[in-house]
């Protein structure tokens, strides 16, 4: 793991680095954006070839979509103890996503027009759920249950299969019970272009959500225009700031649970509390040493991670900003005062007994995050995502007659004769 001290040299360089923004490098763009045109151009038949080139599965058209009636299957096929967890955390993830849904309203303006807005649930969304080295059986639920808390009747799922095609059985478990309505053994770029710009198989969606590897969130860019997207959710990454009011083996924990993410996926630690930084270095050895996942976990603790001591915490709040995590864990005696300072976080989880894990399995919140600095720019996923905003405007003839000079000042300015004539004609 890199160490980097204020007293250091490196120091401000290192702190600099750290300042991100998110972007694709130009061979993913132009893997990307050839992918896209295989599929639009060629439909299944490029789709079948690129799963072959990049999951190894050979499937026919027919064999693309993986019915629903195997996916109950894999409902009644659950322990009771794994199904009852699932439904803890669609539980949990639905009722925080009721509250958060954005409701009809309206209201008065100055001249007594009537004008509010209605909100409509999307009606055929697609959701990208990652494969990779672990089935994220917990993705399913962070984004198709919320989907379905909306009221989405349509909700696609492309997920990738394995060699011999299967998509884990946990996993497409979820995602019914999630309430995903059409489930296809696709993943990567390829993927995001299907449900963008559909094939014969699969029907294009309006909209695409769910996070993926660096070739699935450039597509998803690519496509934006086409459809729009929720956000770019890319690996995982967690930054620690604590005083030392922290626990240094929680911490660690911390960092090691993120670490086994493997590939790509980062995890910081910075504390102004010089023996609390010597304390989590020992932990993450020694707990490091026990976990299964080793190769993952000592990649990217090698690579990936870094340890800072930052002169004052208000410092390191701002080198947070700067990194714009996808979670940042805050563990000080001085939460009031540091809090307020963070503003580019996807997800904050306070305090000592608050493990980044809850949120990624159970909490409520989607743990579907921005990552690699899109922070600045993007939100976490949230259920009026789903929902299409429309604004509506009634004006009675008073009200219509109160508008008229200023609609009249306007249209004269902009040369637009017609517009102000619309609103006179009712006003006589
Ligand atoms: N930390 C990941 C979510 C996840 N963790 C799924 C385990 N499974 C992104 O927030
Ligand atoms: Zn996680």
């Amino acid at each position: 793991m890199r160490i980097i001290r204020y007293t250091d040299a490196e120091y401000a360089n290192e702190s600099r680095r750290l300042d991100r923004r998110a972007e694709a490098s130009d061979r993913v763009r132009e893997v990307v954006s050839s992918v896209i045109k295989d599929i639009r151009e060629r439909g299944d038949a490029a789709l079948l070839e690129l799963t072959k080139k990049f999951d190894g599965a050979d499937l026919t058209p027919d064999t693309l979509a993986i019915p629903i009636a195997d996916a109950e299957l894999a409902i009644d096929a659950l322990e009771p103890r794994v199904r009852e967890a699932m439904e803890a955390s669609k539980r949990n993830v639905q009722t925080f996503a009721q509250q958060s849904m954005r409701k009809a309203w309206s209201m008065t303006n100055e001249q007594g027009a009537e004008v509010g807005e209605v909100f409509h649930p999307f009606e055929r969304v697609g959701v990208y759920v990652p494969g990779g080295t672990a089935p994220l059986v917990s993705t399913a639920i962070m984004t198709v249950a919320i989907a379905a808390a909306a009221g989405v009747p349509e909700i696609v799922v492309c997920s990738p299969c394995g060699k011999e095609g299967q998509v884990n059985p946990n996993l497409l478990a979820a995602l019914r019970l999630a309430g995903a309505t059409e489930i296809y053994r696709v993943g990567g770029s390829q993927a995001i272009a299907a449900m963008a710009f559909g094939t014969e198989t699969i029907k294009p969606v309006t909209k695409i959500f769910g996070p993926g590897n660096s070739y699935v969130v450039e597509a998803k860019r690519q496509a934006f225009g086409v459809v729009s997207v929720d956000l770019l959710p890319g690996p995982s990454e967690v930054l620690v700031l604590a005083d030392k009011s922290a626990n240094p083996a929680f911490i660690a924990a911390d960092l090691l649970a993120q670490a086994e993410h493997g590939k790509d996926s980062g995890a910081g630690f910075l504390t102004d509390d010089a023996a609390l930084l010597e304390a989590v270095l020992k932990e993450v050895e020694t707990q490091g040493a026990k976990l299964s996942r080793q190769d993952m976990v000592r990649s990217v603790l090698d690579k990936e991670c870094f340890l800072m001591l930052v002169p004052t915490l208000e410092e390191g709040a701002e080198i947070v900003n700067n990194y714009a995590p996808e979670h940042l864990s805050l563990i000080t005696e001085r939460e009031q005062d540091i809090l307020p300072l963070i503003r580019t976080a996807g997800a904050i989880f306070l305090g000592n007994y608050s493990p980044v894990a809850v949120g990624d399995f159970l909490a409520g919140p989607s743990h579907t995050l921005p990552t690699g600095g899109a922070g600045k720019s993007f939100p976490g996923l949230t259920v009026d995502m789903f929902q299409r905003r429309t604004s509506m405007v009634r004006l009675s003839k008073e009200a219509c007659a109160k508008s008229e000079s200023v609609v009249r000042i306007f249209s004269e300015i902009e040369g637009l004769d017609a517009h102000g004539n619309s609103v006179s004609v009712r006003s006589i």
